[in-house]
């Protein structure tokens, strides 16, 4: 495998599993370069605790963009995950232009809504600014929530395939060349991941009841690891929604809290790659 270089663009949450602290090591440890843009600097996550402190850094953006040209600095791909102002996505929009090798791969995880609603510090400026990075995408990476917010569909707990296909559609509609819609389940106690191209392909698993804060980051992170390590879109897919399954499951066996237990299952998602 060429060794590949991969630029993820999202917020550091100092404590709670998610964003930088869960895509700066698994992608690494997957033996991607993995360089960083924080997009702010928060205490904590924004899902669960309250008071958190949040240093929004859009405003260095255009430095490090500039600094970058003049070093030539260029990823095989990007990664953007949660982002910290509606202002910030201009910014990135810059960047995914400037900091893009001829081939690069462009993954947009809308990362900001989840259950039916936006996260906290997200409103419909946001949304309609995030359908400009979806836009540009090579790849979307969203849950069913954020999905229905990119289209304006309405958000349903239950489903057919009929309604998920025409999110799919309306997701390329917006300019995305290709979908991966996480959190699909069509029978209870099942859940699984659609990729859609010019064909819809369907991966159902076990889904575990008690669902964990940070499993978004933790499968766009194994997805773009496994697909910098020349998996093909459906293959990196599953293997990033079996790794997901391994890290709730393991989380279910100690007490309760904030995130994901991710790190003790990296050495799975290796072997995964590998097989
Ligand atoms: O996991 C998505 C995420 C990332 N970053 C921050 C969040 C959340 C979800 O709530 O609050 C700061």
């Amino acid at each position: 495998m060429a060794y590949k270089r991969l630029l993820t663009i999202q917020d550091i949450s100092c404590v709670g599993q998610c964003s930088l602290t869960v895509a700066l090591p698994m992608i690494s440890a997957c033996g991607v370069e993995t360089a960083v843009l924080p997009s702010a600097v928060l205490s904590t996550h924004t899902a669960g605790f309250t008071g958190y402190t949040c240093r929004d850094l859009t405003d260095d953006f255009p430095a490090i963009e500039k600094h970058w040209k003049k070093e030539n600095l260029k990823f095989d791909a990007i990664y953007t995950g949660y982002l910290g102002s509606t202002k910030q996505v201009n910014y990135v929009l810059s960047i995914m232009k400037s900091a893009a090798k001829e081939k690069c791969v462009k993954i947009v995880d809308p990362a900001m809504a989840d259950n039916g609603i936006l996260y906290p510090a997200f409103d419909q400026k946001y949304v309609n600014a995030m359908k400009k990075l979806v836009a540009v995408s090579d790849i979307v990476l969203p849950n069913i929530t954020e999905a229905c917010f990119l289209t304006g569909m309405e958000y349903k707990e239950v489903y057919d395939e009929a309604y998920i296909k025409e999110l799919c559609k309306k997701l390329k509609a917006l300019g995305a060349k290709k979908v991966v819609l996480t959190g699909v389940g069509y029978k209870k106690g099942r859940t699984g991941v659609v990729c859609y191209t010019n064909k819809y392909s369907y991966y159902e698993h076990k889904k575990e009841e008690k669902g964990r804060h940070g499993t978004g980051d933790v499968y766009a992170s194994a997805f773009a690891g496994a697909l910098l390590n020349g998996k093909k879109l459906e293959d990196a897919a599953r293997i990033a929604a079996d790794y997901t399954l391994l890290c709730i499951q393991h989380s279910q066996k100690g007490a309760n809290f904030y995130g994901v237990k991710f790190e003790p299952e990296i050495k799975n998602l290796i072997k995964m790659l590998e097989r």
